[in-house]
């Protein structure tokens, strides 16, 4: 099996983006699945015209994004996609869309094909705090994961795809108080962990988990 990862590059004068870091640090094989790694910009459209290159060119089996989110305190696996771009920053290229479709005629929202609660269940058996997420924000993390479920679904693809969000490394919150961060080494390890549940559960459905959340 072919799993394609990406990570974006550092954004809002940050000079670390811990998804760079981490998809660098990722192995080219995990047993027999090989792992394509590549770090797109953190650009509206820009972006899934990079992703959509290597995915033709690699057709992978598994297209896994993951960005940051500063801030959060676990692994956090996203459940859906919005057919929306609201930009709270600039991306990388000056671009600040404000409630502007991703896909003119396109659904208002896609599930992630990823099996979510198999990969947060697993983590957590791990030892590594990790959750569902039922938003990836309106920035270029949701805009990448809507156009590459939506590119698999109109296009008749059969790769499966979503998105990791991840927490900062500690060297980028050490003049910030009370934000949290996680190891690199950990991220790592979430990644490869996560990798190898979509692998697993490829031909298989979710598992049933409770990680609902009341509001
Ligand atoms: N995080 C941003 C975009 C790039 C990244 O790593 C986001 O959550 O939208």
């Amino acid at each position: 099996m072919k799993v394609l990862i990406t990570g974006f590059d550092p954004f809002n004068n940050s000079t670390i983006n811990p998804s760079a870091e981490a998809i660098k640090l990722l192995p080219d094989f995990l047993g027999n699945v090989e792992v394509i790694k590549k770090i797109i910009p953190t650009v509206f459209n820009k972006s899934f015209d990079i992703l959509k290159e290597h995915i033709e060119n690699n057709k992978p089996d598994i297209v896994i994004c993951v960005g940051q989110a500063g801030g959060r305190s676990k692994v956090t696996i996203e459940r859906v996609a919005i057919n929306i771009d609201d930009a709270p920053i600039k991306d990388n290229d000056g671009n600040i869309p404000v409630d502007k479709k991703i896909v003119e005629d396109g659904e208002t929202a896609y599930f992630s094909t990823l099996p979510i609660k198999a990969i947060v269940n697993k983590l957590n058996i791990d030892s590594i705090p990790a959750d569902i997420s039922n938003s990836a924000g309106t920035f270029v993390c949701n805009h990448i994961m809507y156009q590459s479920l939506h590119y698999a679904k109109v296009k008749n693809h059969s790769f499966k795809t979503g998105f990791i969000h991840i927490p900062y490394i500690p060297e980028q919150t050490v003049d910030m108080k009370n934000v949290a961060s996680m190891e690199l080494n950990i991220i790592v390890d979430a990644l490869e962990k996560a990798i190898l549940v979509c692998t697993e559960y490829f031909n298989k459905d979710d598992i049933y988990l409770v990680a609902g959340k009341d509001a």
